[in-house]
């Protein structure tokens, strides 16, 4: 038997993804209205549990389950990358772009990928778009696109070549952004950007069932604006390359064994040189490193299908700043102290087949990690707040889940329970006065920190009415669907920053320092209810609401946890054309982190339309976005910076 490598290197078996968003243009599934033209946070906007924090129009921090970064865990096809900004301007996400991806998928909670560590909230895995071996094919695909808001334009063109032997495929991309305009013609400053990118992916057959693969991608983005702070960013540049191995296993019960070495670099430059009024002007770059490998053997065996991950990454994060008083001497300061972080983890899935009706999914990992602070001046001034600090720390954390799911007739049912820990991260461990611009404090890491755990439960059921004419050969339609579906996460030894009235803020403006602590406990529980309908053919209608809360140890309110947001879509489809309207919002957040210096958010309605149509090997798209051109901002815009107002869009692609 010949066995044909697959063409996306897949690190977690179908089954037990919670969620998968299409960023293709190949294949069909749930996907972003603007097709590939659409950027990465647009195509995260269509994941549930998802939602996405704003600090200007490029570079938007995705969370999940209502929990930030230093919860989640982001992957590229399994591979660890790490942000070098100290005040988050650069989630990892924006290091990629649509044309690099085939899909982006989300594990809910504790039950990460096996490369996932610190997952608490979830684990997003970006899966590359890689042409894999084949039969001799050449394809080409091109979009142009255009943006009246904003004059944002997108150009992007990639190639690919497979064979039974060899494959390779590459692109390039452009985005363009002019500042924006929120509603009622208001415009944003500091909201435009830029952005290139260019990737090249490799496969080699070296033998029947041996492959060898490769990655480089080259992401770029300058003079890009952030309104929601006080710099922008002159660069923001990160090489990202890996070289994998992968072995399929004939007549045996081990199916794949992937060995894959990586190596990333990002430099970010901070930039206040064009905003006017600056009373001090400041430098703050930062950079980071990872080197890591990983080797994924998966197997089959009776009613397992087994997965055994050893995974290891180096990482190094280094970010300094150098401010310019006027008429003094510079002052310099190390905000992140060069600390190297070496982490080495095992993790083991299991899905058990228990009958034709119900199943097993159970995901554990392991990891052990140690740090060290190379920058001696950072570690010294940090140590004045923390005598007896040390220069070297070590942690062990890990994580343990279980999901049962049962699908009888038309409903499926599904429950899961899970326990994770994760580290501090080096802000909240060794950051050094850094401004939070949305409480407006200086936050100090803490070395002494333990580390958070969380105990996850979680639930969902969905109930569908088919509609299958008996003894007709029709495919049975689904005609309503409706859905729940409930988490919550119980932390231990939960991190924030709490204030500090000792010391006094470094920034300018600043309202005070905060240095970051556990607190006992806390809570976040989120609930969603999804609804599908298909009365007529080509004519669908969806909607979502989801609650969530959030608690502190206090019973006060956390920070940035959605209020009641929904959205609701009604489509037609005919022949090649569709067209959608889409009405969307949140009730106001009444019930927001007061005590964490968040201001409320005010109600917002907003509604959009769309159309796209097929014709030959061109797509078309068209939308108008915001269409009352309503003045609004989201709970997790940061400090309420506006949303855009009216904008329309138009896409082409082509493909052959
Ligand atoms: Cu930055």
């Amino acid at each position: 038997m010949i066995i044909g490598l697959q063409n996306d290197t897949i690190t977690t078996s179908s089954h037990d993804l919670d969620e998968v968003v299409i960023v293709s243009h190949k294949e069909g599934g749930k996907r972003s209205i603007k097709g590939q033209v659409a950027t990465i946070d647009e195509h995260l906007q269509e994941l549930n549990h998802v939602e996405l924090v704003r600090r200007g129009s490029y570079a938007w921090e995705p969370t999940v389950n209502n929990m930030q970064t230093e919860r989640l865990s982001t992957t590229i096809d399994g591979m660890k990358i790490f942000y070098a900004c100290t005040d988050k301007m650069d989630p990892v996400t924006s290091y990629v772009e649509s044309g690099n991806l085939q899909s982006i998928s989300l594990n809910s909670g504790l039950n990460g990928n096996p490369q996932a560590t610190g997952n608490i909230g979830g684990a997003l895995d970006l899966k590359l778009r890689k042409a894999g071996f084949g039969s001799d094919a050449f394809r080409l695909s091109t979009q142009v696109g255009y943006e009246t808001n904003g004059n944002v334009q997108v150009y992007g063109a990639d190639a690919s070549h497979s064979s039974h032997r060899f494959y390779v495929n590459g692109g390039a991309f452009y985005r363009h952004a002019d500042n924006y305009k929120a509603g009622g013609n208001r415009k944003v400053d500091f909201s435009k950007f830029q952005k290139v990118n260019a990737f090249v992916n490799g496969g080699y057959r070296v033998a029947a069932n041996d492959a060898i693969e490769t990655t480089f991608i080259y992401d770029r983005a300058s003079d890009v604006g952030y309104p929601a702070l006080n710099m922008d960013v002159s660069k923001a540049e990160a090489f990202i390359t890996s070289l994998a191995y992968k072995h399929l296993f004939e007549d045996s019960k081990l199916e794949s064994w992937e060995t894959k070495g990586y190596y990333n670099h990002i430099t970010h430059v901070m930039d206040d040189t064009t905003r006017p009024d600056v009373e001090i002007h400041m430098d703050m770059p930062g950079e980071s490193w990872t080197a890591g490998a990983y080797s994924l053997l998966t197997g089959e065996y009776g009613k397992h299908q087994a997965q055994l991950n050893l995974d290891s990454y180096y990482n190094r994060l280094f970010a300094d700043m150098t401010m310019y008083p006027g008429g003094a001497a510079p002052m310099y300061m190390v905000t992140w102290p060069d600390v190297g972080t070496l982490n080495v983890g095992a993790a083991l899935t299991d899905n058990i087949r228990l009958n034709n009706e119900s199943s097993l999914h159970l995901s554990g990992k392991l990891s052990w990690q140690h740090q060290r602070l190379n920058n001696e001046e950072g570690y010294k001034a940090l140590g004045v707040f923390f005598p007896g600090m040390k220069q070297q720390y070590h942690q062990t954390t890990g994580r343990i889940a279980a999901n049962y799911q049962l699908s009888i007739v038309n409903s499926k049912l599904s429950i899961g329970a899970g326990w994770g820990s994760r580290a501090p991260t080096v802000t909240e461990a060794y950051g050094y006065y850094l401004n939070n611009t949305f409480d407006q404090y200086d936050y100090i890491g803490n070395p002494r920190l333990k580390n958070e755990s969380a105990i996850e439960v979680n639930g969902s059921y969905q109930l569908s009415t088919l509609r299958s004419p008996l003894g007709r050969r029709t495919l049975a339609r689904q005609e309503l669907s409706v859905g729940l579906d409930a988490n919550a996460f119980f932390f231990s030894n939960y991190i924030i920053g709490q204030f500090e009235n000792r010391l006094s803020a470094m920034t300018v403006g600043a309202e005070g320092v905060k240095v970051y602590g556990n607190i006992d406990h806390a809570t976040i529980a989120n609930v969603s209810l999804t609804a599908e309908w298909r009365p007529v053919k080509g004519l669908r209608w969806s909607a979502k609401g989801t609650y969530s809360m959030g608690r502190d140890d206090e019973g006060d309110n956390l920070p940035l946890i959605a209020p009641f947001t929904y959205q609701s879509r009604l489509s037609y489809t005919t022949g090649s054309l569709s067209l959608q309207t889409e009405v969307k919002g949140h009730t106001r957040q009444a019930k927001y982190g007061k005590k964490y210096g968040e201001t409320e958010t005010a109600a917002w309605t907003i509604v959009n339309l769309s159309a796209n149509y097929q014709l030959y090997q061109f797509t078309l798209r068209a939308g108008v976005e915001n269409l009352f051109d309503k003045y609004y901002a989201t709970y997790a815009d940061w400090c309420h910076i506006p949303q855009k107002g009216r904008n329309i869009y138009v896409n082409l692609s082509f493909e052959i």
